[in-house]
Parts: C-alpha cells; sequence; structure tokens
C-alpha cells in the first residue's frame, strides 16, 4: 500500500518544483504565499516558526477553527465537507480550473481515506465531487487499490480489538474472560448511543503505532458503535488515543478536555498539562491525543467520565463487559 502511495506521489512531485525547509528559509519573504490545506493548525505545521514571515497565509480545509488556527485572512473552512480534497475539487469545477487525472486521482484518494469509502461523513456534495473528479480521469477502481489491507497489521489490530483472555485464579469463584474493547450504551430521550473503549487489557504494555490505534478506532465504526476510543501505549511512558464518531458525538472536544484535568497518575511529575491538544486535538469525528502516563486504565476511567458528562448519564449500561464469565467453549 505505502509503496503505490509513493508511486503515486512522486509522480506528482515531478510535475513541482518541492522545495526543502533550508530553501525555504531563503526564499520566504513578504511576498510568499502559504496555503495550508487539510490542516490549520499552528503546531500541526512544519513552518510553525516562520508564519509571521508570509506575506498572506490562506486556509483550506475541513477541521473546526479553534485559538491555534493560523491567523489567515483568507479562510475557506466547511467542516460539514468529508474531507478537504472535496473542497478542493469544489474549487478547481467552480473556477473552471483543469487539471491532470493524475490530480484528480489524488484527489479521489483524499476523499476515499477521510470517508473510509464512503461510509461516513459523506454526503451528496461528496458523490458529486467523486463524479467530478471520475470525469476528470480519476479512475475509482485503481484509487481503491491503493487503500488493500496490510494483513500482518489487520491482524494486530483485530486481536487488538477482539483480544480476550482466560483468567483461572483460583481465589475468583468463577473462571472469566477479559475482553479488550468494551461497548457500553447511554440511554437518551431519543436512542441510545454506544460508544466503544479499546485497551490491550490483557497484556496493557504493548506498544503501538500511533497509527495502529488511529486504524482499531476506525474499524470499530463497522460496528454498532457511535463512538469509539482506542488507547496504547506508544512509548513506555506514553499513552496514544485515538477516537471516531460517525455522527454527532464530537470526540474531539472530548479529547480536547483531558489536558485540563488532573490525571490519576502513577507519575504525576510526569504529566505535561499541554501535551494532548500539542499533539493532536481533532474534529468531530476524528481525534488523536498523547498523554504521559503510566495509568493507561487511569485515563481511561478520565475518558469515561467525560463521555457521561457530554451524554449528561452516570450510569451506563454495558453491552460488552470487560469481563464475562467463562463458558466452557473456551476452556482447553
Ligand atoms: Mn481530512
Amino acid at each position: 500500500m505505502i509503496c503505490n502511495f509513493i508511486n503515486l506521489l512522486t509522480s506528482i512531485i515531478r510535475d513541482y518544483n518541492i522545495i526543502n525547509l533550508n530553501d525555504f528559509k531563503k526564499l520566504v519573504d513578504n511576498d510568499s504565499l502559504l496555503i495550508t490545506t487539510d490542516v490549520n493548525k499552528k503546531y500541526m505545521v512544519s513552518v510553525k516558526d516562520y508564519l509571521d514571515k508570509f506575506g498572506d497565509v490562506m486556509i483550506v480545509d475541513h477541521h473546526q477553527d479553534d485559538e491555534f488556527t493560523i491567523p489567515a485572512i483568507y479562510k475557506y473552512i466547511d467542516i460539514k465537507a468529508s474531507s478537504a480534497s472535496e473542497i478542493i475539487t469544489g474549487v478547481l469545477k467552480e473556477r473552471d480550473i483543469r487539471y491532470s487525472a493524475k490530480l484528480a486521482n489524488a484527489l479521489l484518494a483524499g476523499v476515499i481515506l477521510d470517508t473510509k469509502r464512503f461510509q461516513k461523513n459523506t454526503s451528496a456534495s461528496t458523490f458529486k465531487a467523486a463524479e467530478e473528479l471520475c470525469n476528470n480521469g480519476a479512475n475509482y477502481d485503481a484509487v481503491n487499490r491503493l487503500f488493500v489491507s496490510d494483513f500482518k497489521e489487520a491482524m494486530e489490530i483485530n486481536s487488538l480489538i477482539f483480544g480476550k483472555e482466560e483468567i483461572i485464579d483460583e481465589n475468583i469463584p468463577e473462571d472469566m474472560l477479559v475482553n479488550n474493547t468494551v461497548i457500553m450504551a447511554y440511554p437518551q430521550i431519543l436512542g441510545s448511543p454506544t460508544v466503544s473503549f479499546t485497551i490491550n487489557r490483557n497484556k496493557p504494555s504493548t506498544i503501538y503505532n500511533q497509527i495502529t490505534l488511529a486504524k482499531a478506532a476506525d474499524q470499530m465504526l463497522n460496528y454498532n458503535v457511535d463512538a469509539s476510543f482506542v488507547l496504547g501505549y506508544v512509548c513506555p511512558d506514553e499513552v496514544g488515543i485515538s477516537a471516531r464518531s460517525r455522527g454527532d458525538f464530537n470526540v474531539g472536544e472530548v479529547l480536547a478536555k483531558l489536558q485540563y484535568l488532573d490525571l490519576p497518575q502513577v507519575e504525576l511529575l510526569a504529566f505535561q498539562p499541554l501535551e494532548v491538544i500539542k499533539s493532536g486535538g481533532g474534529n468531530m469525528q476524528n481525534a488523536g491525543g498523547k498523554v504521559t502516563t503510566t495509568d493507561i486504565f487511569g485515563l481511561e476511567d478520565e475518558i469515561k467520565k467525560q463521555v457521561e458528562e457530554r451524554l449528561k448519564i452516570t450510569n451506563p449500561v454495558s453491552l460488552v463487559g470487560e469481563q464475562e464469565k467463562l463458558n466452557g467453549f473456551y476452556k482447553r
């Protein structure tokens, strides 16, 4: 998958003059225009220390702006758009700008990535953008093939999500199973949102790549959950969090709250209050963060508390519990 992407990218890059940060420092002046797309936070761009050097700044994005947004005179932010690619496709059409099939493929890849192949955050304008891109030479089948999954990575994600282990303990009257993923329902007047929480509860200290956590959170949206949170150590004393939502439940706001909390950590000294927002934040449907802590379960409790506060429910119903009685089937 990576290889296909690199091929697509290098063929696009050949059409442009790409510069590195050193060239940039020599070239930037008051006549320079910075255009950021799919990102608007100062702390997420590589030129964050040189923002005042640009004459003008333009933002084209689908992430909510906030106090960390790069100051810009030209801002085109549409948080209802599925992806920045959808917005750009609209602009290209509106302005009647011609573009190559290569670029059409790259934009379609952006739409497919952000919508999980049109499974989330997809509106009539998303389909319109896809149609437009296909009419301009994008090949849906070819772009789709860029997203085939890696088998080993799928195994890791699946064992993180579905992992369960028997605890056979003389002190516990009944043998139990520990599930990595729990699903809670929060009864409301209208409907009952469900939220999943995934941690490798059986081997909590396992180190994961943040991307694996994000893909696991993504995958949980294939099931009957409205929002998913996946936590895992990304370093021995740092927990990565990835959250996804398919609808109105704002996971970005839940994770942003973490920075204001005193987490019940084992190593309170190691906690850096701004870490969460610095390394992630997010929007309504996609959010990520990192917290310096050695207490992954304490962090999970804090996130659960935030979710309860948000949904105004203090006693959610567990649909899939952390522990379940071990039936004979699992016993060896
Ligand atoms: Mn995006």
